[in-house]
């Protein structure tokens, strides 16, 4: 299974709402961040969950009892799963996927990010091996190192990838999905056309053409 996942960093409820709309039928899951969640409130999750699946991406690295706080506010809003920061460590982790359990969602967990992140591309693989080892769902790898998403995948096995950095941040899609993503991660690109619906087919399209 591959799929798109579309990166709703707009500051706004309503175009939101209506972007997760346009394009619904080409995505699998919506992605919020801090810039939208900060300006329409948590209870975005909810609203955009009765479109599609909410992943919410608040990149937890905090202790594990604060972690599991931020977590727990992501599920009671109705999200489906939420990304923490594989550099806080085990205890982080398994406190939010403590937490995941209760409400029956998934945890992924950044390795690198898709910018120049120096410092955590030096410990990347050994995050990658925690987040498989003590049970988390997936990993965010990044589009812009094609071969990093291939050598992730080595480690992670069948644990999903999910890729951000097509697009906007210079990576390909079809260099992302043979390398072994799972799903792309889209914002920009998408939601900045004046053809928002026409640019999640093709990527969408794309993407199912590669499907193994
Ligand atoms: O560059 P785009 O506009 O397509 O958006 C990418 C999204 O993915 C955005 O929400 C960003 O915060 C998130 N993300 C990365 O871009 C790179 C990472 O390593 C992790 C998350």
């Amino acid at each position: 299974m591959v799929g798109l996942i579309l990166a709703l960093d707009v500051m706004d409820r309503n175009r939101a709402i209506w972007l997760a709309r346009e394009v619904s039928e080409y995505v699998d899951y919506l992605k919020v961040n801090y810039p939208l969640v900060l300006s329409a409130g948590i209870e975005i999750i909810r609203e955009l969950s009765e479109i599609k699946p909410v992943i919410a991406d608040f990149k937890i690295a905090d202790i594990p009892y604060t972690s599991s706080l931020i977590a727990r506010k992501a599920f009671e809003n109705s999200a489906f799963a939420v990304i923490c920061h594989g550099m806080a460590g085990s205890d982080t982790l398994k406190a939010v996927l403590d937490v995941s359990d209760e409400f029956g969602g998934e945890v992924y967990v950044v390795t690198e990010l898709s910018s120049e992140s120096e410092f955590l591309r030096k410990f990347s693989d050994e995050i990658a091996m925690l987040a498989r080892d003590i049970g988390c769902h997936g990993i965010i790898a990044p589009a812009t190192r094609a071969e990093r998403v291939a050598q992730l995948r080595k480690i992670v096995g069948s644990m999903k990838i999910l890729s951000p950095g097509v697009g906007a941040q210079g990576g390909s899609v079809e260099e992302t999905i043979k390398a072994g993503a799972d799903y792309i991660i889209v914002g920009r690109s998408i939601y900045t056309s004046d053809e928002p619906k026409a640019v999640a087919r093709d990527i969408y399209e794309r993407i199912k053409g590669l499907e193994v």
